[in-house]
């Protein structure tokens, strides 16, 4: 199997391809870093131009906040606010995001003395953003200052009027300017026009960590002051799927890599330490994984089932007895929402089946009466995985219906919203995710016009393709360049954990374990070696590999302390054909 080459998997409609990656680039970064061969390969196909860059983790080597348009403007105005004894209002989102965002601006304002601050976050009946009860809130009890969390960029309107009415608005957003912005008076946001900070990924809690830390440092606080706020950041950057890392820029994952070294050393806030505790997770082998599997969506389960707010105060109270009691509350909205989901899911496959031609179309658009608009994008995220299809799912209400949209690849899906804007009453989000309002009579053109726009752009969409990273030796499958990998940690959105192939391994005993027999576990042969390897979920298909006999392997290298002793474990993602 060459560089760029198809290989097919033997049991999934998945195809794998090696990735391009400069051979004489890795053999000169093993020599630059002296690293291993393999780290080196994964070094050389991820940041060629700079390696280094993915294994350092130092917080001094964050982009300087002030590089971020806006952010002198926004810093003054708020010192003012704290010198002058300002009513100061904080208008958050309600997702993981925006909460972490909140809760950082809102603390950090608290810890340089604001006295009278506030905070509302949006919610699904309201929609994101500001609106009509917050504006009269602000004018009635005399507010001069608000900012922003995780919104506002796509509110010119409302922020127009706010201006108009004597109160200022700094905007700290992430989400994908408008061509027209709103006319605030200080807007952060990477993303805008003329901005030149060059982390254009932040996650809004990032955007409001690097504005707090030019505030602490107008104000002649340490650096370190801020440090305190960076399991905020981690939750937020994770839970709001921002790459980790992007063409060899890493400060996403710095950041999330910090958030985890301080959670390590007991170092979060009380409400968080009670969360870890009842979910049974240990904060000194905390992951990213653990993170967004467990942890976020307890957090997020309170904006789709519940009240953001029980989630925003866990994260800012400093009484044991009432984050206990959030925790709990916390952990039933859970299990509200998976019930919920797991049924909303099987209304929305059952529709999808009865389409008449589904299976050729490019793009999934369902719609149900009163579907939970706090579900439906977690119901388009499973169809788009399942279906390797952008999907958009339609709450469809009286006059006014919401919808999310998930997509994949290859599909930017704010790009096909914005194409018909006018149809709108309000959208937003970014390339893999959005959602927007409509009028119901809209749906049908609606629909008709994304479909035609899918079939264009995806014509020739096939099976999805998976990447391997790079090949390994039988020789190299050993504890010493796992160790070695680990230096890659933590992984993540946009950084996955490398994938290997080892091109012909000859099956010498095949047993399934786990409950129903859902996992395989195998010896296997290559090079004269012996390797243990375990295949999560693949135990459906135990017949098909014994009798393949001698296969290829896409693996993650793990390693196995089960018997005490740690020993390399290849962990199978896929059975392949064997490849010369
Ligand atoms: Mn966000």
């Amino acid at each position: 199997m060459a560089q760029g080459a198809l290989v097919r998997s033997l049991v999934y409609q998945r195809r794998w391809r090696l990735r391009d990656f400069s051979v004489e680039r890795a053999a000169a970064i093993a020599r630059e870093l002296g690293c291993s061969a393999p780290l080196a390969r994964v070094l050389a196909a991820r940041a060629p131009d700079s390696p280094a860059e993915l294994l350092n983790y130092e917080i001094s080597q964050l982009h300087s906040p002030w590089e971020l348009l806006g952010v002198r403007e926004a810093v003054l105005r708020i010192d003012r606010a704290l010198r002058q004894g300002e009513k100061i209002f904080i208008q958050g989102d309600f997702d993981v995001d925006g909460i972490t965002s909140t809760a950082l601006l809102y603390k950090a304002l608290r810890a340089l003395g604001a006295q009278g601050v506030k905070v509302d976050l949006s919610d699904r009946e309201r929609g994101h953003g500001l609106s009509d009860t917050v504006i009269r809130r602000l004018k009635d009890e005399g507010f001069s200052l608000l900012i922003t969390a995780d919104c506002g960029i796509s509110e010119g309107e409302f922020i127009a009027h706010l201006q108009e009415h004597g109160i200022d608005v700094i905007v700290s957003d992430h989400h994908h300017p408008p061509a027209k912005l709103p006319p605030a008076y200080a807007i952060i946001n990477p993303k805008q026009p003329g901005c030149s900070y060059p982390n254009k990924d932040l996650a809004a809690v990032g955007v409001a960590f690097q504005l707090v830390r030019a505030l602490y440092e107008h104000r002649g606080l340490p650096p370190q002051a801020c440090e305190e706020f960076l399991d905020l950041v981690l939750l937020g950057t994770v839970g709001d799927l921002v790459p980790l890392v992007r063409d060899g820029h890493a400060e996403n994952k710095r950041l999330v890599a910090q958030g985890l070294r301080r959670i390590a050393q007991g170092q979060m806030c009380l409400g968080l330490r009670v969360l870890l505790e009842k979910l049974s997770l240990d904060p000194q082998r905390l992951t990213t994984g653990e993170v967004s599997y467990i942890i976020v969506p307890k957090l997020n389960a309170a904006n789709r089932v519940g009240d953001p707010r029980d989630a925003f105060m866990l994260l800012v109270t400093a009484l044991p007895s009432k984050a206990e009691a959030l925790a709990a509350k916390l952990l039933a909205y859970n299990q509200d929402r998976q019930i919920a989901q797991d049924d909303l899911l099987f209304q929305a496959e059952e529709q999808l089946h009865s389409q008449s031609n589904w299976q050729s179309e490019k793009l999934i658009f369902l719609a149900g009466q009163y579907w939970n608009p706090g579900l439906i994008g977690l119901v388009a995220s499973d169809l788009a995985e399942k279906y390797y299809r952008p999907t958009v799912l339609v709450s469809i209400e009286d006059e006014i219906s919401r919808a999310s949209c998930r997509s994949i690849p290859g599909f930017d899906i704010i790009e096909a919203l914005e194409r018909h804007s006018e149809l709108f009453e309000r959208y937003g989000g970014h390339a893999m995710a959005a959602g927007f309002s409509i009028r119901t009579e809209r749906l049908s053109i609606l629909r008709e016009r994304l479909r035609a726009y899918a079939r264009e752009v995806l014509r020739d969409l096939g099976d999805p393709v998976h990447e391997l990273e790079a090949e390994l030796s039988p020789e190299e499958i050993t504890l010493e360049t796992y160790t070695d990998l680990m230096r890659l940690a933590p992984f993540g959105m946009g950084h996955p954990t490398p994938r290997f192939l080892l091109r012909s391994a000859k099956i010498k005993e095949l047993r399934t374990v786990g409950n129903g027999s859902q996992h395989l576990k195998l010896k296997v042969e290559a090079g004269g070696r012996e390797f243990s390897a375990i295949g999560f979920s693949l135990g459906e298909f135990a017949y098909e590999v014994e009798r393949a006999g001698t296969v290829g392997l896409a693996f993650k290298l793990g390693c196995d302390t089960w018997t005490g002793r740690p020993q390399v474990q290849l962990e199978i993602e896929d059975i392949l054909e064997p490849s010369a």
